[in-house]
């Protein structure tokens, strides 16, 4: 298929690359920071280590997507007609090709996904042989190593390849990885949920509009939840675990299909992508200890502190980078505030808002006390009854494949390498001590 986007991207990257390539060739002994054996210990925390085109992480400001700031991109993305919140097309164009597109190339997009669409059966089959208790994360990690019969690049490589032309394919595999997974996911939800009634595609809907009518949610607010929710989730920089791990499996040369599933599996985890489920179930599991009902401050207080003497983390507070409320937090408030205001879910987190970050920074070792983007985002879901919470991480899986895939397919276009850091052991580190002391 012939497509702007592709274009665009070639357009863009090819003389990026080169420029890049020459640059390195000029600067290569630019020291840019030392390591710490404290970050060495601390999962490489501020470790500068990979480059990531799509999106840069400021510690106070939050996150800016080729430069556009979460607001921005709210403002200036173009929208669905009558829609008040940015087409997720939009973040993506903008991520692959560094520019800010028009609401023409958003619309190709929109029909360009909508081609690529097509789910080949033995997926559904895959699926259907899985139990519906199988968590939904795990459905969509072995739905997507499934889809891999689908590979071009995968394909193109067998074939043999020139290592020059590596980004097409990858853009290919992208390109139809990110249209078929609304599809794969609204499955997920209702073979799980809703006794595996499935809702077929709308036609000639966004990307969004359609994900949330196939799992059986229409109307303007729901499909404006989507938009931003698959906007705002997309991308973090390159360190986090789900974009760290697509760069890492992708710089084997493992395909998108391969990547993303990696991707998925570290989503997966409460640390990372899960905490959005693990918000809502602390949020239920403190109003069931209350009997029901919207909980006091000091109640939240008290649950806060059992939390922490038990040896749990808050869910939703904390982040490895960010230093401030999460702007995809306050996104989602600002939201909140325009369509569920008086919502018992919403303002219990925002209560929790007022109580917790007072907590957490009376303790030391916590760097960050305040709020990040999972916070939020399961309230407004089930607002509008999506109270399938195990559910959630599976809609920022959809979301983030825009960010990490489009930089595995610009990645490929760099030529960037096999990634392969160093480690040592402790007993190394131990002796490189005592040889420093021995001669002070
Ligand atoms: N509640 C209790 N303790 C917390 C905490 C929280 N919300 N946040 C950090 N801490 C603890 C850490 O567990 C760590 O304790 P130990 O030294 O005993 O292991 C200590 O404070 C220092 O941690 P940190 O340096 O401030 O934070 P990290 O970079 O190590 O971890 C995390 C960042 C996001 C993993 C952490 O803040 C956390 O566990 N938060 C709760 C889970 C969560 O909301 N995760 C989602 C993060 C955003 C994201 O990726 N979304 O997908």
């Amino acid at each position: 298929m012939s497509s702007n986007i592709k274009k665009s991207f070639a357009d863009s990257i090819l003389p990026h690359a080169a420029k890049v390539k020459q640059m390195v060739a000029e600067n290569g002994s630019l020291k840019l920071g030392e390591i710490t054996l404290a970050q060495v210990y601390s999962g490489m925390k501020g470790m500068v280590g990979m480059i990531t085109e799509t999106s840069k992480l400021d510690p106070e400001e939050g996150i800016r997507f080729r430069g556009y700031s979460i607001p921005e991109l709210r403002e200036l993305l173009p929208k669905a007609p009558g829609g008040s919140e940015p087409l997720p097309e939009g973040v993506f164009y903008l991520m692959l090709t560094g520019t800010l597109p028009t609401v023409d190339q958003v619309n190709e997009l929109s029909a360009e996904w909508e081609s690529r669409s097509n789910v080949p059966e033995h997926v559904f089959k895959m699926l259907d042989a899985l139990p519906t208790y199988t968590h939904p994360m795990t459905q969509f990690s072995a739905a997507i190593l499934a889809m891999r019969t689908e590979s071009v690049f995968a394909h193109e490589y067998e074939k043999g390849i020139s290592k020059k032309d590596y980004w097409d394919p990858m853009f290919e595999d992208t390109m139809n990885l990110i249209a078929r997974l609304p599809r794969v996911a609204a499955y997920i939800y209702r073979r799980t949920y809703y006794n595996n009634e499935q809702i077929e595609p709308l036609k000639g809907a966004d990307w969004a509009a359609n994900f949330a009518h196939m799992m059986g949610y229409d109307g303007v607010e729901i499909y404006a939840l989507m938009r931003l929710y698959l906007t705002i989730h997309a991308d973090h920089e390159g360190g986090n675990v789900s974009a760290h791990a697509t760069h890492l499996a992708g710089s084997a040369l493992s395909d998108a299909y391969y990547s993303f599933s990696s991707a998925i599996n570290g989503l997966a985890g409460p640390l990372h992508g899960l905490a959005n489920q693990e918000v809502i179930r602390w949020i239920l599991d403190l109003q069931k200890d209350l009997g029901g009902g919207l909980p006091t401050k000091e109640q939240i207080e008290q649950y806060v502190h059992r939390t922490l003497s038990e040896g749990k983390v808050v869910p939703g507070y904390g982040h490895a980078v960010l230093r401030k409320t999460d702007p995809r937090f306050a996104a989602q408030m600002e939201f909140a505030k325009k369509y569920m205001a008086d919502d018992d879910i919403v303002n219990i987190v925002w209560r929790v808002y007022d109580v917790v970050p007072g907590i957490l920074s009376n303790i030391k070792k916590i760097k960050n006390p305040w709020p990040n983007v999972d916070a939020h985002s399961g309230a407004l879901l089930i607002h509008y009854g999506i109270k399938e919470y195990d559910f959630f991480t599976v809609l920022f899986g959809v979301s983030r494949s825009l960010g990490v895939l489009a930089q595995l397919t610009i990645s490929r276009a760099m030529g960037l390498p096999i990634e392969r850091p160093g480690s040592i052991t402790s007993e190394w580190i131990e002796d490189k001590i005592a040889q420093s002391q021995q001669a002070v």
